[in-house]
């Protein structure tokens, strides 16, 4: 089971209560896509997808962004059971969505470059610690159902 210290308790808590979520989430989610091109295949169904320009002002990506970062909540909100917590939408990215699982940690990625860019200096080495850690078992919470 994962340790949380206070004071990283403090840190990944005070990051989500000052977060822009509409900001962040579609910013984060349209990165990805650019970035790591092949994880577009997942959203065929989302409209405009060309290039980057589309992407970044394509508003299914942006409400998916959103509902991905709300989804974030619940982990923050169970910080002591993220694995429990997230056992029902690792099987519907498994079995339904067929999400490959590495795409988790690109997706975790681009959204700590988002925060980070956004922070700037305040985001110091403490604090990306702390929110890299948090990533990291909510990718491997909802890496866990597949098999
Ligand atoms: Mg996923 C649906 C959360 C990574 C592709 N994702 C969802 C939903 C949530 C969620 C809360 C809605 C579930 C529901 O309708 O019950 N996703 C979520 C998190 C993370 C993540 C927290 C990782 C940080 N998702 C992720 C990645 C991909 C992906 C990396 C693909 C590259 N998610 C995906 C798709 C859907 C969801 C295609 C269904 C979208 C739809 O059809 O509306």
């Amino acid at each position: 089971m994962v340790e949380w210290t206070q004071q990283e308790r403090g840190i990944i808590n005070s990051i989500f209560s000052s977060l822009d979520y509409e900001d962040v989430g579609p910013k984060a989610l349209s990165r990805c896509l650019i970035v790591y091109p092949w994880t577009q295949r997942y959203f065929g169904g989302f409209g405009n997808l060309y290039n980057a320009e589309t992407i970044k002002s394509n508003p299914n990506i942006a409400a998916h962004g959103i509902k991905v970062l709300h989804g974030l909540d619940r982990a923050v909100k169970n910080m002591d059971d993220i694995k429990g917590t997230y056992a029902e939408l690792s099987v519907l990215h498994s079995e339904k969505l067929h999400v490959d699982p590495d795409n988790f940690r690109l997706l975790a990625d681009c959204l700590t470059i988002v925060v980070a860019a956004k922070m700037g200096n305040g985001f110091t080495p403490d604090i990306q610690a702390a929110w890299q850690k948090f990533l990291a078992v909510v990718v491997s919470a909802l890496g866990r159902q597949y098999h």
